[in-house]
């Protein structure tokens, strides 16, 4: 699929939004809608969506219950959306923003198939110069990068890629057409949420499927189910209150849609304070109720290493009553600290071992040297397949931004200045790039939070900030260094209390060979809100605004 023909354009605006993602929506509707700004967004793909419109691969699905995962702008949008089940899948969450997209009127100020080249502010002029590959010339006041945290699929750069003779997808670039699988040889490589979700499905059709994992992660049930009668409706009556709710609570993430739920988890003690048969019976309740109760099982699953294994100890337990193969159970079992990885939530992922069909290959201890004509060759083995999978993630958070031309001041690089590790004030600015806003960027709760609200409360807090600079004439804003300094060393002094910095995984860059070790989201919804208004509330506190001038 792809976006018509066009002619290039010439045009200036007082915003620009790059990404069409969840986060671009909001950005467009409220610049538009609700101050009156001029805007254009520049989309890649060929429709909206962002990750929703990329993960096709069968099984793709949200981590947040689909009651939470929504747009909180609109009531009358909240109460006429029905969601089908408990976690929605990609297909559903498509069909969400495709209708987002239309009752708001969106596409018309949108220009999809068109990727941004180079992004460059002219400090004379106080505008930013936006190129694309259709051979536009934008020139916006202001910017709103809204280029997603996961939207740049990484493929490990193995030996004998162009030999492969069959075929490859990486789930993060699904094709729109089914892919089948029935009786073919297919490997996947990867075991993070991606592989989990769309392996026991391959594995129905598969004549075989090859699992090649590197690191077992920690997986628990999502116990997803249609949503009973009554139940959503039971949200709906009271949507507004309970969004609040959901968002004063850390990460924005309720455990349950229902208050009405039977309270399985309280999470108000720790793992270590309770005898053995409490801590059992609570992890037990957690894991049937399914979803990330798990993670809140207990207050410091994600902070105190003693907690963090108590937690691994039940989840060996589970996995080596599921799986039938011992050695497989012993290889699939993680061993980093619970939480250092993102925890995934499955549906029927342990089982599928069981199957005749399917093997686990440890690439861990037998490597992937390189593809073949005919497959993937490990250091000791030889592995035929028609068909390889690559769940090989993302270069998580900074990738978007990195790999585009964005120039700030003195036409210094956005991808230099990150080279050592991302910097930013609030996850919002980075100090030399006026103007030029990130959502759910490095520094910022996003991926660490239910990151639709996430990206609503960031969405939020520029259009206010462009509105306030207008109404004073004020041409510029920018992060200084001294604050940008102080927010990094805030997220890292966080981080480092945690379970997430112990070990690998794309939080920390470790994905992504050369990649600087950096903790990339800030742990810290609501708190990063109170943050936020405090600054505003302070006169904008740790940014530089610029000259008041006539606009131009
Ligand atoms: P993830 O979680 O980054 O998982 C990628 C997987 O690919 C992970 O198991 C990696 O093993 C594996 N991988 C990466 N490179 C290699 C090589 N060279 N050899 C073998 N295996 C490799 O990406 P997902 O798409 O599953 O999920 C991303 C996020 O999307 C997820 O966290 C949710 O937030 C939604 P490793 O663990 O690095 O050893």
């Amino acid at each position: 699929m792809s976006a018509p023909d066009r002619k290039p354009e010439r045009e200036a605006f007082d915003i620009i939004v790059v990404g069409a993602g969840f986060a671009g929506l909001a950005a467009l509707r409220k610049v538009r809608d609700d101050l009156g700004y001029s805007v254009r967004l520049i989309e890649a793909a060929a429709g909206a969506g962002g990750v929703w419109y990329w993960n096709r691969y069968p099984g793709a699905r949200c981590d947040v219950e689909s009651l939470q995962y929504s747009y909180g702008f609109s009531e009358a949008l909240s109460q006429e959306w029905c969601w089908t089940e408990r976690y929605a899948t990609q297909p559903e969450i498509l069909s969400y923003v495709n209708h987002v997209v239309e009752r708001f009127d969106l596409a018309r100020d949108i220009r999809f198939g068109t990727r941004v080249t180079s992004t460059a502010f002219d400090g004379t002029t106080a505008r930013w110069l936006l190129e694309t590959d259709r051979g536009d010339r934008y020139l916006a006041r202001h910017v709103i990068m809204a280029t997603g945290p996961l939207s740049t699929p990484h493929i490990p750069p193995f030996p004998g890629q162009d030999e492969f003779q069959g075929e490859t997808y990486h789930t993060g670039l699904w094709p729109h057409h089914p892919v089948a699988f029935r009786g073919k040889r297919v490997a996947i490589i990867g075991t993070g949420s991606s592989g989990v979700q769309v392996a026991p499905i391959i594995a129905e059709d598969a004549a075989h499927l090859y699992v090649m994992q590197r690191t077992a992660g920690h997986s628990v049930p999502a116990k997803n189910r249609p949503l009973r009668p009554g139940e959503q409706d039971a949200v709906k009556a009271r949507y507004g209150e309970l969004r609040a709710a959901w968002n004063s609570t850390p990460g924005a993430t309720a455990w349950r849609s229902l208050p009405t739920d039977e309270v399985v988890v309280t999470g108000d003690k720790s793992a270590l304070e309770v005898d053995d048969e409490e801590r059992r019976e609570t992890f037990e309740r957690a894991w049937s109720y399914g979803g990330y109760a798990f993670h809140r099982a207990f207050n410091d699953l994600l902070i105190r290493e003693a907690a963090s294994q108590l937690a691994n100890e039940f989840i060996r337990e589970k996995i080596a009553s599921i799986v039938k193969d011992p050695v497989t159970a012993d290889l699939v079992t993680p061993t980093q600290y619970y939480g250092t990885k993102r925890v995934i939530l499955d549906s029927g992922y342990y089982e599928m071992f069981n199957r005749p069909n399917v093997t686990l290959v440890d690439v861990r201890s037998d490597p992937i040297e390189r593809l073949t004509r005919t497959g993937i060759e490990t250091r000791n083995a030889r592995y035929d397949v028609d068909v390889i999978v690559f769940a090989t993630g993302y270069d998580a958070m900074t990738g978007s931004l990195t790999r585009m031309d964005i120039r700030g001041r003195g036409g210094m690089l956005l991808r230099d200045v990150w080279k050592k590790g991302p910097v930013s004030y609030l996850g919002l600015m980075v100090a030399g790039f006026p103007n030029l806003f990130i959502v759910a960027g490095p520094q910022s709760p996003s991926v660490l939070a239910n990151v639709i609200a996430a990206n609503e409360h960031q969405v939020g807090w520029i259009c206010a900030c462009v509105k306030y600079l207008d109404t004073r004439g004020i041409e510029t804003i920018e992060a200084t260094p001294e604050a940008q300094a102080a927010w990094v060393q805030h997220v890292n002094e966080v981080a480092a209390a945690t379970i997430y910095t112990k070990g690998d995984s794309w939080y920390v860059g470790a994905n992504i060979e050369g990649k600087a070790r950096a903790f990339l989201p800030y742990i810290g919804f609501p708190r990063y809100v109170a943050k936020c208004e405090d600054v505003v509330g302070k006169g904008y506190e740790g940014f530089a605004l610029g000259p008041q001038a006539a606009r131009g």
